[in-house]
């Protein structure tokens, strides 16, 4: 459970990472705002409250795995990576420019702390498959590999072949979750091809299956919780989750996934952030 102290340290987090990927991408001029906001609170737990992760030696061997699957939410690892520590601030502003170390979408040849390559949907959920494994065959007791997939990308076969094969090998040290905002890139999920029946999929598939507020700190922590005392089973935690949450101009537009949004937007939707936001002092 959270104490008090460190639910509002994370609170604050997640609006710093919030204001930091805004900036980014109105910097660039557009990008994956929507699919960015909506996982900003799984990042914020997972790297500081979750991981094994250290930004001095991002390629500790022993160390916790994100494989963010959903590749195009890149600038929201970026925010999370540098604020961390694993790079410096300002190359945020360099976010898929020429030369740059943080393209568009995850590459780990080029930004310190990332993981594994993505983009390419569903090809992350089978890295994060073998990666798990890996660790189990290594010995690294305790380390755990983190996932997330998107809803529209859970539509790919690729994801589903991952899950019999995670199953199959018992790894309780895989943990995913997927990001159920309800829409994909260029509309809602339930009208392409409809994810209302995650749960009993996954249930299927022989994984340990939670669902919860993906935007609650505090349910992230006892769902992540009990996702270790699970040792056996890969787990799914199903997070209920809002395209563009915190972003207001984003939340405001059915064509969220990717926009242009200018400095002066940019500006306006962090006053609105804190607004929203701050921890109010009781
Ligand atoms: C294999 C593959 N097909 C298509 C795309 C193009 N694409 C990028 S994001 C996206 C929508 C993904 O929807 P979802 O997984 O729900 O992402 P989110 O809502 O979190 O942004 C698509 C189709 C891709 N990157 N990879
Ligand atoms: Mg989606």
């Amino acid at each position: 459970m959270l104490d008090n102290e460190t639910l509002l340290m994370l609170k604050t987090k997640a609006v710093r990472l919030r204001e930091l990927t805004i900036r980014e991408i109105a910097h660039l001029g557009s990008g994956h705002i929507g699919g960015s906001m909506s996982i900003i609170e799984i990042l914020t737990y997972l790297y500081h409250q979750a991981m094994n992760v250290d930004p001095a030696d991002p390629l500790k061997e022993d160390r916790d795995r994100l494989v963010c699957s959903k590749g195009h939410a890149g600038p929201a690892v970026y925010a999370t990576l540098a604020d961390k520590g694993f790079f410096p601030l300002d190359w945020l502003m360099t976010l898929n420019q020429g030369g740059t170390n943080l393209p568009s979408h995850c590459d780990m040849t080029k930004t310190p702390g990332v993981d594994f390559t993505t983009g390419s949907l569903g090809q992350g959920a089978s890295a994060a498959v073998g990666i798990a494994l890996g660790q189990k065959i290594r010995g690294f007791d305790g380390a755990y590999t983190y996932l997330i997939l998107g809803d529209g990308e859970s539509q790919e076969g690729e994801v589903w072949e991952a899950a019999q094969t995670a199953a199959q090998f018992k790894l309780g040290n895989l943990i995913a979750f997927t990001d159920l905002n309800k829409k994909q890139l260029d509309g809602w999920t339930e009208d392409i091809i409809s994810m209302n029946n995650l749960d009993t999929r996954w249930l299927g598939f022989n994984w340990h299956v939670q669902r919860i507020n993906g935007h609650d700190l505090e349910a992230i922590d006892r769902a992540v919780l009990n996702a270790k005392a699970e040792k056996d089973r890969p787990s799914m935690i199903i997070c209920d989750t809002i395209k563009s949450y915190g972003f207001g101009p984003g939340e405001r537009t059915f064509g969220n996934h990717s926009m242009p949004i200018s400095v002066e937007t940019a500006e306006a939707a962090i006053a609105e952030l804190h607004q929203r936001f701050d921890v109010k002092e009781a």
